[in-house]
This record gives structure tokens, sequence and C-alpha cells, in this order.
């Protein structure tokens, strides 16, 4: 697998390498080249001069056409793309060909389909009345110039892609950088964005770490027109920061502590499958992942017997992305025991009996017992663990959920419409989902509340973001 930076339309591997460690086995896998400041900084002029050439005179429709012809590209190398997701996170390769490919192309479609016959001018009124004669007022939407785009490990190619796809569609230019941790798949994005004949400059990829790294030499740059993150919420707080320093604007979709809440006039066989899927999913390393389980007391110990049965069975999961990840994931589960948790199952290192024994895997695990207070039921573990607790009320259900620093997203499990209807708008969060889990219309705004982010990312919610209104006011 080659891992190369993308700069002004050339491939080049300039910098310290840093190794790169397989997850499913734990073995070195290769090395990646660590941008310099020096390097960042070549992008970010080239993205700038770009913005003055051809690209910049592009309409929305050969825009469009840009992006298809990206999807096609990712298409075409659709095996290779998912190999490369595989060896980047470890995942099941299903959920790569299923999941990851498959979005990735949806997310370049998805935005050449909202541009084709987007009017390029917004009319919006005729102001009269104020003794001028009117004016007639338009409004043309410029996009932001240089934008910076860092994403995570967790899911390196739908989350890049999520971010690139509407920046060239609102007409930026793009320095993307992928987490250290996954190279892989940014490497082939950056083969199909420059085999689509996109200009040079126009996408440029750069390699490294995050804090000291390229990420911060990305965020610091003063060139740098807008950042859209997604990560951990405490790199945030360091990105808005650096962002502070030039006034950038940011889009922000950060950590969570996803609540679900099981009513008892719930379907509890599709309740169970449904939080199995919510909490388990990639080992949980997914952002919108349950964390925290509620249910309506009469069903709790059926709830919690019938999740444990379902956990203890899983086989066919994937590594936590590293050691580290996985030191952390474990202290987590040892904190629980310390904290008075019971361990309904899982809670431990799974012994495959396989090669899969040297990754860096954990036991999918269930936790009850604890109170609201306890660490393990406020702090992001991020594997895949969820603890279960009773409620009472509708109304006590909803204020634990409520009771997080994070509110990305939750999940309502009832067959009451009523109560549907009554509990989504007050649960804390950027997405409630009834009755399914991370069911996406690509359109839709995503984000989170609180400690979860700054914005909405999704359709014209990302379009707003990657673009300024200029109002034009023609006097009469
Ligand atoms: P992370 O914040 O450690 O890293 C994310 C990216 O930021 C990486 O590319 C990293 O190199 C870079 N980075 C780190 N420090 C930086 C700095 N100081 N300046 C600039 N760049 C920096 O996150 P992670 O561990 O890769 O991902 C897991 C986290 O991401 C979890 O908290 C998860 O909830 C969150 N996440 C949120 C969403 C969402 O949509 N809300 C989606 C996926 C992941
Ligand atoms: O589905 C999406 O668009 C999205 N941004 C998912 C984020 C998942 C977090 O890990």
């Amino acid at each position: 697998m080659r891992y190369a930076h993308y700069v002004s339309g050339a491939f080049r591997n300039d910098g310290e390498p840093f190794p790169l460690i397989d997850p499913s086995s734990g073995k070195r896998s290769g090395t990646v080249p660590a941008a310099s400041e020096t390097l960042v900084d070549t992008a970010v002029t080239a993205a700038r001069e770009a913005l003055r050439g051809p690209w910049g005179q592009l309409g929305t429709e050969e825009r469009a056409q840009v992006l298809h012809r990206i999807a096609d590209g990712i298409e075409a190398r659709f095996t290779e793309f998912a190999e490369a997701e595989v060896a980047d996170t470890g995942r099941p390769r299903e959920l790569a060909e299923t999941v990851d490919v498959p979005r990735a192309v949806r997310n370049f479609r998805a935005y050449a389909d909202l541009l084709h016959g987007r009017p390029e001018r917004a009319y919006t009124a005729t102001a009269q009345g104020d003794g001028s004669g009117g004016a007639l007022n338009y409004s043309v939407r410029r996009p932001l110039g240089v934008v910076a785009v860092i994403a995570p490990w967790n899911l390196p190619l739908l989350l890049l892609s999520w971010k690139v796809a509407p920046a060239l569609a609102a007409g930026n230019t793009v320095v993307a950088k992928p987490s250290e941790e996954t190279p892989g798949t940014a490497t082939l994005l950056a083969e199909v964005i420059d085999a689509a004949g996109v200009p040079p400059g126009v996408f440029n990829l750069v390699h490294g770490h995050g804090q000291g790294g390229a990420g911060e030499f990305l965020t610091c740059h003063p060139g740098v027109d807008g950042i859209a993150f997604t990560g951990a919420s405490a790199t945030g707080t360091a990105i808005m920061r650096a962002a502070a320093e030039h006034l950038t604007p940011v889009s922000f979709e950060l950590g969570g502590k996803n609540a679900a809440l099981v009513f008892e006039d719930a379907d509890l066989d599709a309740a169970v499958a449904g939080t199995v899927r919510s909490s388990f999913t990639h080992s949980g390393q997914i952002c919108l992942c349950t964390e925290r389980v509620y249910v309506q007391r009469p069903v709790f110990e059926e709830f919690v017997a019938a999740l444990g049965k379902k956990a203890s069975e899983l086989r066919d999961y994937g590594p936590m992305i590293s050691a580290a990840h996985r030191s952390k994931v474990l202290s987590y589960y040892r904190l629980a025991v310390d904290e008075g948790a019971n361990v309904v199952a899982g809670g431990g290192v799974p012994a495959f009996g396989d090669g899969r024994d040297s990754g860096f895997h954990v036991e999918p695990t269930v936790l009850t017992g604890l109170p609201q207070s306890a660490r393990t039921v406020r702090e992001e573990i991020f594997g895949p663990v969820c603890h279960v607790a009773p409620f009472d009320t509708e109304e006590e259900a909803v204020r634990l959920a409520n009771d997080s620093p994070y509110g990305l997203a939750a999940t309502v499990w009832t067959r009451d419409l009523s109560r549907a209807h009554r509990v989504a708008p007050r649960v804390e969060a950027g997405v409630v989902w009834v009755n399914c889990w991370n069911l996406r219309d690509l359109r839709t705004p995503f984000g989170g509340v609180k400690a979860s982010g700054i914005g909405r990312e999704g359709g014209e919610y990302s379009l707003d973001f990657f673009s300024e209104p200029v109002n034009v006011c023609i006097g009469i």
C-alpha cells in the first residue's frame, strides 16, 4: 500500500516517516511520511492559487460533473478501497463493502445532485417604502476559499469524503489531513481525484499527526479560510483555540455518550437487536454508538438478559484501532468494576484461538448497576460497551438522557407514536432515531449539541458552512 502526500497535483513522500501498525494483527504494516510545516504551507499556497485558476470559474453544473467523476473513480476501484479500509481499521470486510465504500460514493453523488438545478442566485426582496424608490436584492454564494478538512480514524473514508465532497461542491479548494492511524483510503481518494482531472491544487492531502504535526500546522495556518473537523471534543477545544487566532470559521463533529431509551411498550426484540447494532457495530468505534441504555423497569430484567446473551454470542467483530486505544477501553472495563458495576457480558479480551489473538480486540461488554454519577456512565469510552439502567417514568427517561455533557445522538424505542413525538424533541441531541439507528438521509442536518459539536453538516447545511452569502442590492 502506498501512502503519499498529494500537493499541487503531485504525489510525494517527503517528511519524517512514522510506522503504521495493523490493528488486526498488532504488526507493523508500513511507514507513512509526516508532512513538515513547510509542506503544509506549500499545500495551502497551492490551494490558494488554485482558487484563482480554472476551478474558480466553474459553474455548479460543471462542479457536479467533477463530483460524479470522483464517485465513478471510487466505484471503479471499489475492491482496492474496501481492502484499504480493512487494512486501515481492521473492520470486517463486509462493513467496508456495504457501508464505507458505498457511502463515500454516495457522499460525492449526493452533493453533485444537490448542485443540479441549484439557482446560482437567490432573489430575496424588493425593498420599498423607504423613500429611496426601492431596490432589488439578490444573494450569491461565494466559496469560503481554502478549507482544511481534518478527519479521524474511526470511519476514515466515510468521514473524509463527507467533508471533501461538499467543500468541493461549494467551489472551495481543500487541504485534507486524515488520521495518522488511517492513511490508506485517503491516499487512494487523492489518486481518484487526480485521475478525475481535478486541477492541481484544488485538492491536497497531507499526512501526519495532530498536535505538533500536520494537523496543528494546518489549523494554525493564516491562509486557511475554514476548518471542518471531526474528532474528539478535547481536540475540538485545541483547534478552536488555533482558529481563534485568525477568526477562522469552524464546523465541528465531536464526541458523544449516546443514550437509548427503551419504553415498556417497545417491540423488545427489535430494541434488543437495535441496541446490539447501536452499541457494538465497528466495536463501538462510531461516534453515534450507544453507551448508555435506559430501560423502563417492567422490562428491564428481560432486556438485560437478552442483550447480554446476544453480546456474548458476537464473534465477527474488529479490533480497537490501536494498542493505546485498547488500553484505554480496558481501563474503563476495570474502572467500571471498581465503581461497582455488574458485568453482564464481556469485560475482557477475547480468545479467538486464531490469528486475531495478536490484534487489539476487546469483548463486547454489557454493564449494569452503576449510578448516573459514575465516570463509566459519563465519559466517552469509544469501545463496544454499554451500561444499562432502569427508569420509571417518561420524565425521568428524558432527564437521564439529557444528564450528560454530550449531545450527539439518541435512540427511542416505543410503539406509542404520541410518546415518540413527545420525547424526541426533548432529548438534547443533534439526531434522535425512533425505532431505528443510524438511518441516514444525507440531506438532513447532522451534528451535535453541547460538547458534541458546533454547527450542522449534511445537504444544504454543509453547503451553507462551506460558502458565504453575498447580498447584492441594486438601487432602483
Ligand atoms: P482525534 O481528535 O484524536 O483526532 C482526529 C483528527 O484530528 C486526527 O486527524 C488527528 O491527527 C487530528 N488532531 C489531533 N490533535 C490535533 C490538533 N491539536 N490540531 C489539529 N489536528 C489535530 O480523534 P480520533 O481519536 O481520531 O477519533 C475519535 C473521536 O472522534 C471520538 O471522540 C469520536 O466520538 C469522535 N468522532 C466524532 C464524530 C461526529 O460525527 N461527531 C465522528 C467520528 C468521530
Ligand atoms: O453518517 C454521517 O454522515 C456521519 N457523519 C457519521 C459519523 C459517524 C461517527 O463516527
